[in-house]
């Protein structure tokens, strides 16, 4: 005799497309004694489109909370910001540090 109960792995799935949203990461900057307010100022205006205001608050924010969220990007745009950040600050010689982190 045949088995005739419905078998859900032969069931024909609808062919509906559901794209996946990519990996969000947040790129923060930390805070440290020596690198000059209007050089980070200017840092997140740079790489991260924000206007002079924009920029002025997150610095303030890392300068008192220790830690700012400058923007959040898939993983692979977020790395390069953060590298593009620590390879300006290295240049300048400021010890300017940048991290990532899941959303
Ligand atoms: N704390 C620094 C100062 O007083 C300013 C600063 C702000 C440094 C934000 C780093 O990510 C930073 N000059």
């Amino acid at each position: 005799m045949a088995n005739i109960t419905p078998n859900q792995d032969l069931a024909i799935k609808p062919n509906v497309v559901k794209p996946k949203l990519p990996a969000m990461f947040k790129v923060l900057l930390l805070n440290d004694d020596y690198t000059p307010m209007e050089f980070v100022i200017e840092t997140i205006e740079r790489f991260f489109n924000k206007s002079r205001e924009q920029a002025t608050q997150i610095m303030l924010k890392v300068h008192t909370e220790g830690m700012g969220v400058c923007g959040v990007y898939p993983q692979d745009i977020a790395k390069t910001k953060m590298k593009q950040v620590l390879m300006h600050a290295k240049e300048s010689q400021h010890p300017l540090q940048c991290v990532t982190e899941p959303a």
